[in-house]
């Protein structure tokens, strides 16, 4: 069994509901907490506390304003026992870490989606300029610091999760299902669609690396002060390529079927 910290920036990007019912539905994964990140962090926690009752958990949900003490608290009083998986700007892991330094090795692993590695720029500039990905260009001093950290770190870039497409058309079967997949679609619709499934691809990184046939490679990795992702810095493992139809078939069992 998996057990999971997820670090969300769930208040504005509908992807990361999805991942939070793919956690929260995975047979394998136990979400220990769950923590919000970015300027709507406080409607995250609220949509994370929601989606967290209608699956009738017992899961604690903390916003910015306490996941750091959470976050440290946490994974100092169980060492090596979680997995933490950040889908939403590092600046949650990053104050975590300015409690406790060594915060990263005290986890199994730390899996990260941000940045482009040879794709570093955001699709959805609304300009179409070449900015670096959001995650990592919303708090890029964050991102260094954990980045830069020791422990075992696993980057889920653009690169990869680019590719991750479901099509909102088909995500409208949720409607169908149960309650909390009900809820899941109709909090999606209230926020940023997106049909790449960056954030549950980072978790699939967890559950079922075997989807990433080709693409994790050990690489030195750095972040520029703009948010653009250096080939150069501390080695961390990078998830480049996956097999699209062994990721839909996961997503579909995971996501539209029932949690034995
Ligand atoms: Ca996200």
């Amino acid at each position: 069994m998996h057990k999971i910290l997820l670090d969300t920036d769930i208040g504005k990007f509908s992807d990361d509901i999805i991942a939070l019912l793919f956690a929260l539905k995975h047979p394998q994964a136990e979400l220990k907490g769950i923590t919000t990140v970015g300027e709507y962090h406080k409607e995250g926690a609220d949509c994370a506390k929601e989606m967290v009752e209608c699956a009738k958990k017992n899961i604690p949900v903390y916003n910015k304003d306490n996941a750091a003490d959470f976050l440290a608290r946490e994974i100092n009083s169980h060492k090596r026992e979680y997995d933490l998986v950040a889908i939403g700007p590092l600046t949650n892991i990053a104050s975590a870490m300015a409690k406790e330094p060594d915060l990263l090795e005290k986890v199994n692993a730390t899996y990260i989606m941000g940045g482009g590695v040879y794709r570093s720029y955001d699709p959805y500039d609304p300009f179409g300029n070449y900015t670096p990905e959001y995650n990592f260009a919303q708090d890029t001093k964050a991102a260094q610091t954990v980045i830069s950290a020791k422990g075992n770190k696993v980057l889920v870039p653009l690169d990869a999760t680019m590719y991750a497409r479901i099509k909102k058309e088909e995500l409208k079967k949720l409607r169908e299902l149960g309650e909390l997949e009900r809820k899941a679609y109709e909090l999606s619709s209230l926020y940023l669609f997106t049909e790449e499934m960056h954030d549950a691809l980072a978790l699939m990184a967890l559950t079922t690396p075997e989807i990433f046939e080709k693409g994790i490679k050990k690489m030195p990795i750095s972040i520029r002060d703009d948010g653009v992702v250096l080939i150069k810095g501390t080695e961390t493992e990078v998830c480049l390529d996956f097999n699209y139809d062994k990721f839909k078939e996961i997503f579909e069992k995971v996501i539209y079927g029932v949690k034995t």
